[in-house]
């Protein structure tokens, strides 16, 4: 079985999770294209988007970090990491929903700015500063949802634990990690001692060691940052628009599939 996937990537986090928590053996492979947003070769052909993770199970090809841990769920049910009762299984999800989207887009924010130098000044000033008030709402609204448990799922540890992982601990990455002694602080640490999330998190922890000459590919090696829905939002909601449009002059970003660069015919600006 074969997961296209980045170690930085929460998406790709939250899949390698999943499947190590059931201990099913898989390949990881970072796609040769990615980042190019190129439509040729087997990563786009598996997945138009080209974004991170792929899984390719016995010739199911599958995209959407969701859609894949839905199929993991049900293909190796043991142990679930869905609770039964249909409204815990609701709060997960919605749990999963807002990590997979505003969470995720406020770190990606951050590292725009950390790893691929978007904004200098007072501008990189203020994207932090945003990034970093937005990081304490949403982790109070975690710990709300954590609540006195142990695990998001209550008594054991599931698929809601599974997505705010990657999340939480990238903010602790980046220094924004909740206050000392605090509920979700606590959790993060318990999270981080299941060998499922230690191996994810050290493949994270080696990716981010390289970020610096990674994100110069970027500037000088022809990749072009994805700026799409949620991470597009946010970079314009907190004060970044010049940062996109920069993006744009240079040639340094792009916007999802179907855009002008997935058609080779198509002339470029
Ligand atoms: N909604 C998708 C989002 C996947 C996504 O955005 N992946 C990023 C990596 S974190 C990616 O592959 N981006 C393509 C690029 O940057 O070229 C999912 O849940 O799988």
């Amino acid at each position: 079985m074969l997961l296209y996937e980045h170690p930085l990537s929460s998406y790709a986090q939250k899949v390698k999770i999943a499947l190590r928590e059931k201990g099913v053996a898989f390949t990881a492979e970072l796609p040769e294209t990615f980042g190019t947003g190129r439509s040729d070769g087997p990563f786009a052909q598996a997945n138009p988007r080209t974004e991170v993770p792929v899984l390719i199970d016995d010739g199911v090809s599958l995209f959407e970090s969701t859609v894949i841990l839905e199929y993991i769920e049900e293909r190796w049910p043991a142990p679930p990491l869905l609770p039964r009762d249909p409204a815990a299984r609701a709060q997960a999800r919605m749990t999963e929903e807002v990590c997979d989207t505003q969470y995720e887009a406020v770190n990606w924010g951050f590292g725009e700015i950390l790893w691929f130098r978007r904004a200098t000044g007072a501008l990189a000033d203020h994207l932090r500063a945003e990034a970093a008030a937005q990081t304490r709402v949403l982790q109070d609204w975690l710990t709300g949802r954590l609540g006195g448990a142990e695990w998001f799922g209550g008594v054991s540890f599931g698929w809601a634990d599974a997505a705010a992982a990657p999340m939480v601990n990238r903010s602790v990455h980046y220094g924004l990690g909740p206050p000392e002694g605090s509920p979700l602080a606590r959790w993060h640490a318990r999270v981080r001692e299941r060998p499922a999330v230690a191996e994810t998190f050290r493949e994270f922890d080696a990716a981010a060691a390289r970020m610096a000459e990674a994100a110069d590919l970027y500037t000088t090696g022809g990749r072009r940052r994805e700026y799409r829905d949620h991470r597009l939002e946010w970079m314009v909601k907190s004060g970044g628009v010049e940062v996109v449009l920069a993006g744009l002059r240079t040639g340094t970003i792009r916007f999802p599939w179907p855009d002008a660069a997935s058609r080779p015919d198509a002339d470029m600006p």
